[in-house]
């Protein structure tokens, strides 16, 4: 059974620990998102990170919050400055941060206070391979994550790799949160469908934004 089966009207039945949730946020919301995105992003310009071997990943991230996720040669790790301004992140928008945690509370996580939002810029093209988010201090504090812009076909896995993968459309508004037995999850983005979704001046070309709220610290 896939998880696009689990999700489509039974939600009982959706694994221990996987929040998701339809439609949280109208048009108008999404479109007040965007605008602090934009405002967020004019301190923390997006940036291209690498991977390790150098490899540019294909999207490019900026973060807000008082930690952001970084990669380059030297690894994954989180870090108090934008790596090329050298400038400390802008705080979390209260409302996106409130957003945040009330979501985490729908799932069932009373006391989460994100430290860290990953703002995942998507080109038309854009994907993420299968990975595990465990560079955060305490894994036991949940995954918070907001999909704006166009759909994406989004792939959870279980907590090994070679687990059988689901995949299941995620939509602008939707929020998803892994917590509990299900925090380590392996997940990731296979595709998006560019011509779907609000669109917005921060993304020209159309594509898709994804806020991770995480307790990084
Ligand atoms: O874009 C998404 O929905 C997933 C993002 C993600 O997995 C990550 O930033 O670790």
């Amino acid at each position: 059974m896939s998880l696009t089966d689990l999700f489509g009207e039974t939600a009982d039945v959706v694994p221990q620990g996987v929040s998701l949730q339809r439609s949280v946020f109208s048009m108008e919301e999404i479109s007040r998102q965007f605008t602090m995105i934009a405002e967020v992003l004019a301190l923390s310009p997006p940036f291209r990170p690498c991977m390790r071997n150098g490899t540019p990943f294909g999207h490019d991230i900026s973060n807000c919050g008082a930690l952001g996720w970084i990669s380059d040669t030297r690894g994954y790790r989180y870090s108090r400055r934008h790596p090329e301004t050298g400038v400390a992140w802008s705080p979390i928008p209260a409302a996106l941060r409130d957003a945040a945690m009330a979501a985490a509370a729908r799932a069932g996580v009373a006391d989460f206070v994100p430290d860290a939002c990953l703002i995942n810029l998507y080109g038309p093209k854009g994907r993420m391979g299968l990975h595990q988010d465990r560079d955060e201090a305490d894994l036991t504090c949940p995954i918070v994550s907001f999909s704006l812009g166009a759909d994406a076909v989004f792939a959870l896995g279980g907590l090994e790799r070679r687990d059988p993968v689901s995949r299941f459309t995620l939509r602008a508004g939707d929020v998803l949160v892994l917590h509990g037995p299900s925090r380590l999850r392996f997940h990731g983005v296979d595709r998006l469908r560019p011509a779907s979704g609000p669109r917005h001046a921060i993304l020209p070309e159309g594509g898709r934004i994804n806020l991770t709220f995480r307790r990084a610290g």
